[in-house]
């Protein structure tokens, strides 16, 4: 085992995170290493049915049925977002490549069409092993803002909730 390379890095973004971003959308891609390995992390990531387990934002979620793609989740948001509910269905979950990714199909919110990617990939770090996380999206801008409004308040969550993934994964570990 080696330690990721940014050629490496460059080619998953490449080949899990390009998105079609029409001229009302906005995308951009984050991402974080943790010091756990990759099926750490993926306990935490594979939970589609329990986000709150890492996701701060999240208050509390219902999911019918089992983990598989095609399955619908509805969450709620913690009060002080401009949110309150989201239906989301799991589009991506591989199991064996650590990707899952999801799509908004409605709520009380202000993200329409959002769409989410997230891929880990095994790493070291210190001769430990680690893992990458990727995570992109792609949004429609909602109206009466900007692009840049709208990736700023996506990343901040974003940036939040890899910030308690890996903290909850570098508890476990240490
Ligand atoms: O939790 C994520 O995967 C990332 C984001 C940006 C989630 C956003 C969100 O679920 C809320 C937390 C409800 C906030 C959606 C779809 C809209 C919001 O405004």
């Amino acid at each position: 085992m080696t330690a990721i390379t940014d050629a490496q890095k460059s080619e998953y973004i490449s080949h899990h995170h390009v998105h079609e971003c029409g001229d009302n959308q906005t995308s951009s891609v984050l991402t974080r290493s943790i010091r756990a390995p990759v099926e750490t992390v993926w306990s935490f990531v594979r939970r589609f049915d329990r986000p709150q387990c890492y996701k701060t934002f999240i208050k509390s979620c219902n999911m019918a049925g089992e983990l598989k793609e095609g399955s619908v989740r509805q969450v709620c948001v913690v009060s002080g977002l401009p949110a309150e509910t989201s239906t989301e269905i799991l589009e991506k979950f591989d199991e064996e490549n650590h990707i899952l990714g999801y799509r908004v199909l409605g709520g009380e919110h202000r993200l329409q069409n959002y769409s989410a990617i997230t891929t880990l990939h095994s790493d070291l770090i210190d001769d430990k092993p680690a893992t990458l996380v990727i995570e992109s999206y792609i949004v429609d801008v909602p109206e009466g803002n900007t692009h840049e409004d709208t990736k700023f308040y996506v990343e901040t969550l974003i940036k939040c909730n890899l910030k308690s993934l890996s903290d909850s994964c570098e508890r476990l570990v240490s």
